[in-house]
């Protein structure tokens, strides 16, 4: 057993037991009301689900285990005069619960190293599809194709003890994330380089060597990934990729079978293709009215694209009240290195106008820029300029989060997921029977 994974036991076991009970002490213990509007909009705010490895508050953005981003980028594990985090660290933190040292993410790293070697057959199912697929969907072939190495599919089938559940769920995690950023490399070579594909380089960190396949070996786009892959990780867990993970997995649906679900979600523009939607959105602004459009030009595209009913991509969220942390992060990063790039000066500048006019609808609850407003722009600054991919990144950091906390959730044996839904007519009579009893 890897030292992580005898860390993760310690931690885990002894926690499941004291969770039980704490249930069953306080079981009929009311957390909060929801009205007839929270169920329309989509549920949220009501409290449902559980997830250990982050919390998201409305105000403050995300904390991972208690750290802010500014936070984690100070004080997880970096490479040896590194400015950035390494995202080996921070699903040690998510899973352990406390920081690790720089030991410990090396060991997190030779472990995937070692099983990172992807079967033939995936990059064949890969190739056997069109090179037009868009690489969100060639993402979750890949994933489906991943899952015949499934260890929990094949132990359950073989008979195995709910107390040994998180086990194979683990090794099937770590399998997974090691061969995902192969997996993601891959898609972009095949689809946009001519199929030339570079191989692993078993010295970089993950995020580095990730970078290193998809063809930039730039130290500053190394950092780059490493910041990129940290602050997209994880955001709590109700957010469409993070849910879907956990329902999935919650029928025991192995890991894979679950973040293919998951990355089926984050394909969705209102969530993770949001980032290719921001750049197509900058690019069409640009073509419509000048590549140096002034704040007053961009505020009239603005609500051009009001008028026209669609959405400002890079804007708003279901849960953030301000400016997200992760959009802030990335803000930092382009002024240390980018400052005069004229796309992140346009990002800016919709910065400036953007949040008063999404204000003035009097409809949109966040009128601040989300984690996508920002990213893709530092990608384009170092020639990762196919905005259709940008997505599958997302979903390559995403995996960390969403699949650390389904070893969560088969450690602490959580059940089936099972919401009840209703009718309009059963509402209609819910509300006419408490409004009799008020
Ligand atoms: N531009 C235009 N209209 C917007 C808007 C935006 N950026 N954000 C919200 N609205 C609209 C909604 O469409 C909704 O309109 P209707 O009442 O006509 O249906 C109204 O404002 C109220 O919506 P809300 O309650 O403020 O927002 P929701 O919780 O329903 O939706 C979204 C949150 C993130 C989906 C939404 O803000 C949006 O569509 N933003 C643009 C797409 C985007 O950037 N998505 C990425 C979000 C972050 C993420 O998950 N990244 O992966």
């Amino acid at each position: 057993m890897g030292n992580l994974k005898e860390k993760f036991a310690e931690k885990a076991m002894p926690l499941a037991v004291e969770i039980r009970n704490f249930v069953k002490e306080n079981a009929n213990v009311a957390l909060g009301e929801f009205t007839v509007e929270d169920v329309y909009a989509g549920q949220k705010g009501i409290i449902g689900l559980l997830t250990e490895t982050s919390l998201l508050d409305s105000n403050e953005g995300i904390r991972f285990r208690g750290y802010s981003i500014p936070e984690l980028r100070q004080l997880l594990p970096k490479v040896p005069g590194g400015t950035e985090p390494l995202p080996e660290g921070l699903f040690y933190l998510m899973l352990i619960g406390e920081l690790p040292t720089y030991d410990d993410v090396l060991e997190i790293q030779a472990n995937w190293a070692a099983r990172s070697e992807v079967p033939a057959h995936v990059y064949a199912a890969l190739d056997a599809m069109p090179i037009t697929t868009h690489p969100m969907t060639q993402l979750t072939m890949a994933i489906m194709a991943l899952q015949t190495e499934s260890v929990f599919a094949k132990a359950y089938r073989e008979g195995i003890n709910k107390k040994d559940y998180w086990s194979y769920t683990y090794e099937d995690v770590c399998t997974l994330l090691a061969r995902l950023p192969l997996v993601a490399a891959y898609i972009y070579r095949r689809t946009y380089k001519n199929g030339e594909h570079i191989p692993a380089d078993a010295k970089l960190d993950w995020a580095a060597n990730f970078a290193h396949m998809l063809g930039i070996d730039q130290n500053e786009f190394y950092k780059l990934m490493r910041l990129y892959l940290t602050i997209h990780a994880d955001h709590e867990g109700g957010n469409v990729s993070a849910h879907t993970t956990h329902l999935v997995g919650s029928a025991l649906s192995d890991p894979y079978l679950s973040l293919a679900a998951a990355m089926n979600g984050l394909a969705g523009p209102l969530h993770g293709l949001a980032n290719q939607e921001v750049i197509r959105w900058i690019f069409e602004m640009i073509e419509e009215i000048g590549h140096d459009p002034s704040e007053e030009d961009i505020a009239s595209y603005i609500q051009k694209t009001l008028t026209e009913g669609k959405v400002v991509p890079g804007y708003g969220h279901a849960v953030l009240r301000q400016t997200d942390p992760r959009f802030t992060a990335q803000q930092e990063f382009a002024k240390t290195y980018m400052p005069d790039d004229k796309l992140v000066n346009i990002v800016w500048k919709i910065y400036k106008v953007a949040p008063q006019i999404l204000e003035n609808t009097g409809k949109i609850k966040n009128p601040w820029p989300n984690v996508d407003a920002h990213s893709g722009a530092l990608l384009l600054h170092y020639g990762l300029v196919e905005a259709d991919f940008y997505t599958v990144m997302f979903g390559v950091s995403r995996a960390l989060g969403v699949l650390a906390s389904l070893i969560w959730d088969r450690a602490l044996g959580l059940p089936i997921e099972r919401p009840k839904s209703v009718t309009y007519d059963w509402m209609k009579k819910a509300v006419a029977a408490k409004k009799a009893n008020a």
